[in-house]
């Protein structure tokens, strides 16, 4: 027994880790530990996770348990890895704290072996236009970049030879399951309710996205929420945006004709105009994304030119059909509240909404203030429907529709002449759909549909 033991390639065979979440961080810990040579277990509570073929693909000898997690840490752990959907009460989590064990996030994992700075973006809405943003002025100034996380690609799966930084999307699940991370520069763009089904409060959730700027070189911060600049910790350096004429040394927007011009003090970079992307966020935006370039040392007049080839990503505010006098927008990434009002200010005229989803404890007064007084009719979908029927009821003319396509016909019915019909939900789409993208496809093709 002990012969056998002593041949087995030991890196391979001895479960050092515990991986929850078997998602794509979860594939991403798996090649990340395959390549390493290190064994891992994996959980998830689903009885057939996504990653489950990707997981054993890329470490066969790796302890697969799907279906629940377990109650305690297996024999052999030294250290857990949660994925950022997996909840951080669990009975495994207070066994590995007892055992006086690492719990650690796999943006953990990537700032031990990050070669290059990390620039980090958070926020409750805007993060991934920034950090797509970000990239595309870094690579036109000839930088090699790797862009990623919460965005879509784990951050594991980013690490490269030849990399002159990263650029992080952090979520509040990804902060607050990672040790303070030493960014070269770090911008929390705004903070509005979202998530609070598992924050359990909005101090919870704040303080989550406030651990950006905890170790960060250089805090980028919002001048126009004034209250998140308290969130830096004192002595950190600072460089700010807003959407006023900025202080010397700092961005902003100068005045001039036609919106005026994205500038750094009194130096003006870009005519307003010039912008590839359309609304007053994505000024905002654009200027967070100008001041992260400028803190990581990067080349601020080809970053400037670089906003102009810049367009928006799908499913934010896209326009995907018109005829018959009716504008249908996707803006189906609007999945909190904060994020479709300004969806529906930037829409001038007759406006119907289609919004609805899984509302993630959220409340709804202030899209009802969003709609009161203007010429707007809101047809709800989705788990949470009903409730916010309620809320919304009295600010406009409301309708209830069992699916979107059934929305999208009854829009038709109801839009004026002239009318906007904007898919904004202010919810989550997982209780109907695999994702935003998808919600936005389904919206798409039915507006398509509709309107030929
Ligand atoms: N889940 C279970 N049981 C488990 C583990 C997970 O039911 O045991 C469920 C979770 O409740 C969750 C889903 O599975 O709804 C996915 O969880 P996960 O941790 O496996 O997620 P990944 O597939 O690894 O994707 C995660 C991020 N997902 C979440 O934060 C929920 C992705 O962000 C991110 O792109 C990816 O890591 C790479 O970094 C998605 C997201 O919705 C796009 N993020 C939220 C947002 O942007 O608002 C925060
Ligand atoms: P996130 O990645 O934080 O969800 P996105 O860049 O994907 O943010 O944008 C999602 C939605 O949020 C957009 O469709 C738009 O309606 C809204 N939005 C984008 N930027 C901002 C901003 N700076 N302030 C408020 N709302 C914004």
């Amino acid at each position: 027994m002990m012969a056998a033991r002593r041949n087995a390639p030991a890196a391979a065979t001895a479960r050092t880790v515990l991986v929850l979440g078997m998602g794509i961080t979860g594939a991403s810990c798996a090649r990340h530990f395959a390549a390493r040579g290190i064994g891992a277990w994996f959980a998830d509570t689903r009885p057939a996770p996504p990653a489950l073929e990707a997981i054993r693909a890329a470490m066969p000898e790796a302890g697969l348990l799907p279906g629940a997690l377990p109650a305690t840490v297996p024999a052999g752990v030294t250290s857990v890895v949660v994925s950022p959907g997996v909840d951080l009460d669990l009975p495994v989590l207070a066994d590995a704290r007892r055992c006086g064990l690492p719990v650690l996030g796999d943006l953990d994992l990537f700032a031990a072996c990050c070669a290059a700075p990390m620039l980090g973006i958070t926020g409750s809405n805007g993060k991934s236009t920034v950090t797509t943003m970000v990239g595309a002025m870094l690579r036109a100034g000839g930088w090699p970049v790797a862009v990623g996380a919460n965005l879509g690609t784990p951050a594991l799966d980013l690490l490269e030879e030849g990399v002159r930084a990263y650029v992080l999307e952090l979520s509040s699940f990804q902060l607050e399951r990672s040790a303070w991370l030493p960014l070269a520069a770090a911008v929390l763009l705004n903070v509005a309710p979202d998530h609070l089904d598992r924050h359990g409060s909005m101090a919870a959730y704040a303080a989550a996205k406030a651990r950006i700027y905890a170790r960060c070189a250089c805090a980028v911060v919002n001048r126009d929420e004034p209250a998140l600049a308290a969130m830096v910790p004192a002595g950190t350096r600072t460089l700010s945006f807003g959407l006023d004429r900025p202080p010397a040394g700092q961005f902003g927007v100068v005045a001039g004709p036609a919106g005026g011009w994205l500038a750094l003090g009194e130096h003006r970079l870009l005519p307003v105009g010039e912008l590839g992307t359309t609304g007053r966020h994505n000024v905002s935006n654009a200027l967070a994304a100008l001041a992260l370039v400028h803190a990581a040392g990067g080349p601020l007049d080809a970053a400037a030119a670089a906003l102009r080839d810049f367009h928006g990503l799908p499913h934010r505010m896209q326009v995907v059909a018109r005829t018959g006098g009716l504008t249908w927008i996707d803006d189906s990434k609007a999945t909190n509240v904060a994020a479709a009002v300004t969806a529906i200010g930037g829409v001038a005229g007759p406006l119907v909404l289609i919004a609805g989803g899984d509302a993630k404890g959220q409340e709804f007064a202030e899209l009802a203030a969003a709609l009161r007084g203007r010429d707007a009719a809101v047809i709800l979908i989705g788990q949470d429907r009903v409730r916010m029927a309620r809320e919304l009821t009295g600010a406009c003319t409301v309708e209830l529709a069992e699916t979107l396509p059934a929305a999208v016909t009854r829009a038709r019915s109801l839009a004026p002449a002239g009318a906007t019909v904007l898919l904004a939900p202010a919810c989550s789409s997982l209780d109907m759909f695999r994702n935003y993208g998808h919600r936005g496809e389904v919206f798409a093709a039915a507006a398509r549909t509709v309107a030929s």
